[in-house]
């Protein structure tokens, strides 16, 4: 995918969203309450420096009642003020846009680094396509992706609205049956406290109420080392040409083995 990071001489770290938001919020809340200790200080400054008193005062900008205030050097401490204020609202706006256009279009495809993986709800499960061929669902063993990858989901449904959403990455992705919506997230490396696997129970959920199971259509996401999940990965497919093996026997030609293979593999 072609992004305005691609124009940066070195590719960027991949960053989660998590940590997209999380810098974005991070700055605001800094940058926020800077202002607002600078703008409190001054004005609590200047209401005791103009405090009322009963002794005569030398100082000409002291505003008087009814008067409008001179002085402000020309008005250049107003255009300083304008000026700078401005140079920090803009630079925060195109900073945080550079950012949430990465979040909207994801990574730079890392070319075969990358995982895509089709997503299907259907009342009241999930199911999860590899590239491969290979298949999980939410009643196996849910999504199963790789560490420090971007991972590319295409989202529909086969029935009902559904909606897509794996809150600790901060993605979520309408289910529309006859559409599909395509989303990312990006997996952290895990370290050595983690094992070779972190799985995050229940860490897909549906946020569209689609019946009365919708509470209970969720999935777990399973982060793995690399290793580990390329052989996880081999063993998936090597149960997937099992499987195929035996239907291709009483495939009838029809177009019914498909339906057969998914079936079966559903079940897992
Ligand atoms: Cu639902």
């Amino acid at each position: 995918m072609n992004t305005i990071f691609s124009a940066f001489p070195t590719p960027i770290p991949l960053q989660t969203r998590a940590e997209v938001f999380e810098q974005i919020f991070t700055i605001f809340l800094g940058l926020g309450t800077l202002v607002g200790i600078i703008v409190v200080s001054y004005t609590l400054y200047n209401a005791y420096k103009y405090r009322d008193s009963d002794a005569p005062t030398d100082d000409d900008e002291l505003p008087t009642l009814g008067e409008l205030p001179t002085g402000g050097k020309g008005g250049k401490k107003l255009f300083v003020s304008f000026g700078m204020s401005a140079i920090i609202v803009l630079g925060l706006v195109l900073w945080t846009y550079t950012w949430l256009i990465y979040v909207e279009t994801g990574p730079e495809e890392p070319g075969e680094d990358a995982l895509e993986v089709d997503v299907e709800g259907q009342a009241f499960s999930w199911s999860f396509e590899y590239e491969n061929g290979v298949e999980t669902s939410s009643n196996g063993e849910g999504l199963v992706v790789p560490e420090d990858t971007a991972i590319w989901v295409n989202v529909t449904s086969i029935d009902v609205w559904h909606a897509f959403g794996i809150p600790d990455q901060r993605v979520k992705a309408d289910a529309i049956p006859g559409e599909t919506d395509v989303t990312w997230f990006a997996t952290e490396p895990l370290d050595e406290s983690d094992g070779e696997r972190v799985v995050n129970e229940d860490g897909i959920e549906c946020f569209e109420l689609c019946g009365p199971g919708h509470s209970g259509m969720t999935s777990n996401v399973t982060v793995m080392e690399e290793e580990a999940f390329e052989e996880w990965m081999a063993e998936q497919e090597a149960a997937m040409e099992d499987n195929s093996s035996g239907d291709n026997e009483t495939d009838d030609g029809n177009g019914e083995n498909a339906t057969k293979v998914r079936g079966v593999t559903l079940n897992v």
